[in-house]
C-alpha cells in the first residue's frame, strides 16, 4: 500500500522520460476525454448527500462495470466450484438458499476513488470522490461453500470469475480477481445474493456476487459463475495487470488491496445548478459526514473550515457495524461572509491517517486525500 504519509504533490509529472503514450493512458489537460465521459455515464457515483443514509438505497449506490451487465438466467445459472478441492461443486441458487445466511453491513469503495484529482489524470473511470456506498449485503459465507468442497493441501489462493467479458490491455477476458486462501476464510466474506433484504439488481452482481468486507471494490466479483482452489497464485490481468500501485508501466508494483481511511462530507446549503458551488447562509451549521476504513475502526474525524490550516475533532456516532462507515457531526460558525473551505480527514484505529496529498500512481488508486467543499456563505437578505 502507499505510505499515506509521504507526500508527493499530485501535480507532479511522474512521466517525465516515459512516453506519456504508453498504456494505460495519461491526461494532463484539464478537459476530460470522450472515453472518459462514456466511462462516467455509464458507472456512477453516490450523490454525496446520499451520505444520509445509514444503509444505501441501491440506486445510489456507486456503480462499476468494466465490461457489460450480463442478462443471467437464474434457473439455468450454476456456481461451479473447483481446482484444489477433494469435491467438485455446481451449486443452484436454491442450494445455497438452503446454507445457513449471514447479513453485513459493508462500506465498499472502488479503488480507483479520487482518481480524476490527479495530475497527470490516469485515462479510467474519472472518479472525483463518490465511488462508496453501504449495503446490507446477506448470503453465505464463502468458507461454508469452500470447506464443502474440502480445501486441498497444496492450496495458497483462491480465484473468483465473473459472467462478464471484454477486452482489457489488448487482453479478451472474463473479469476474475483473487484472494490469497487465509483472507478467503475470514468469516465476513460473503457470497452474496440479496442487496439491502432484496435480490441483487442486475448491475450489482445479480444472481451472486462475492463481498470482502474492508476490501477496496475490484476484491468482490459480481455476476459469480466459478470459484477456482489455486495452488499457485492467480496471474490473471485484473491481478498481475490491473489494480497495482506502480510509478512506470514496467513496474511489478504493489497489489491494492485493503480501503485506506477516508471521511466524506455532505456538502452544507445549496448548489449552483452548472458549477455545484455551494451556497449557505451565515449562522451555525452541523455539518455532518460519513468515515470508513479497511484497516480498523475510525478511531477519530477532524474538520477544518480554513482549508486544513487549523483542525477540531468532529463527535463520532456508533459505528453499527466493523465493515461499515462510521457516522460524524462537527458543529461550524459561518460568522464570515465569503468564501471558505471545509475539509475532514479520518483516522483510522491502526493509526492511519488521511493525507493532505496523497502519493501519485500510474492508475489512480487509493488516493485518499483529505475530502474539500469550498463554500460562500452569504449574508442574510443578500441574494447576490
Ligand atoms: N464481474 C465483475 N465484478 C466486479 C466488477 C466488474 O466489472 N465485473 N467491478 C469491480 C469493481 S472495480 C468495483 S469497484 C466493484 C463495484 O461494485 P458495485 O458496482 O456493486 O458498487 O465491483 C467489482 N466487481
Ligand atoms: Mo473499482
Amino acid at each position: 500500500m502507499p505510505d499515506c504519509d509521504s507526500g508527493h504533490r499530485i501535480a507532479a509529472d511522474p512521466m517525465e522520460g516515459t512516453s506519456p503514450a504508453e498504456p494505460p493512458g495519461l491526461e494532463t489537460s484539464e478537459q476530460f476525454t470522450p472515453a472518459e465521459l462514456r466511462l462516467a455515464t455509464r458507472n456512477h457515483g453516490l450523490p454525496l448527500e446520499a451520505l444520509e443514509y445509514d444503509l444505501t438505497p441501491a440506486g445510489l449506490h456507486y456503480l462499476l462495470i468494466h465490461y457489460d451487465i450480463p442478462a443471467v438466467d437464474a434457473a439455468a445459472w450454476r456456481l461451479e466450484v473447483g481446482g484444489r478441492v477433494d469435491t467438485e461443486l455446481s451449486l443452484t441458487l436454491s442450494d445455497l438458499f438452503a446454507l445457513a445466511a449471514r447479513t453485513e453491513a459493508v462500506t465498499l469503495e472502488c479503488a480507483g476513488n479520487g482518481r480524476a484529482q490527479l495530475s497527470p489524470r490516469p485515462i479510467s473511470q474519472p472518479w472525483l470522490l463518490e465511488a462508496v456506498g453501504t449495503a446490507e449485503w446477506t448470503g453465505v459465507p464463502l468458507r461454508t461453500v469452500l470447506e464443502q468442497a474440502g480445501i486441498g493441501g497444496k492450496a495458497v489462493e483462491v480465484s473468483f470469475r465473473g459472467l462478464d467479458r471484454g477486452v482489457e490491455g489488448g487482453e479478451e477476458q472474463a473479469y476474475e480477481r483473487s484472494l490469497p486462501l487465509a483472507d478467503a476464510l475470514r468469516d465476513e466474506v460473503l457470497l452474496a445474493y440479496e442487496m439491502n433484504g432484496e435480490s441483487l439488481p442486475p448491475q450489482h452482481g445479480f444472481p451472486l456476487r462475492l463481498v470482502v468486507p474492508g476490501w477496496y471494490g475490484m476484491t468482490s466479483v459480481k455476476w459469480l459463475d466459478r470459484i477456482t482452489v489455486l495452488d499457485r497464485p492467480f496471474t490473471g490481468y485484473q491481478q498481475r495487470q490491473s489494480y497495482r500501485v506502480r510509478q512506470r508501466p514496467e513496474d511489478e508494483g504493489e497489489p491494492v488491496s485493503r480501503m485506506l481511511p477516508r471521511s466524506l462530507m455532505i456538502p452544507p446549503g445549496i448548489p449552483d445548478f452548472a458549477t455545484r458551488e455551494r451556497r449557505i447562509a451565515m449562522g451555525t451549521w452541523r455539518m455532518r459526514g460519513r468515515a470508513w476504513s479497511g484497516f480498523g475502526a475510525i478511531a477519530r474525524v477532524e474538520a477544518s473550515a480554513d482549508g486544513g490550516e487549523s483542525w477540531s475533532d468532529a463527535e463520532l456516532g456508533p459505528q453499527p457495524s466493523r465493515w461499515a462507515w462510521r457516522a460524524w457531526e462537527w458543529e461550524w460558525d459561518a460568522e464570515r461572509p465569503g468564501v471558505h473551505e471545509l475539509c475532514c480527514r479520518a483516522t483510522d484505529e491502526a493509526g492511519n491517517v488521511q493525507p493532505v496529498t496523497a502519493p501519485w500512481n500510474l492508475g489512480g488508486y487509493a488516493n485518499n486525500e483529505v475530502h474539500r467543499v469550498p463554500v460562500v456563505v452569504h449574508e442574510p437578505g443578500d441574494s447576490a
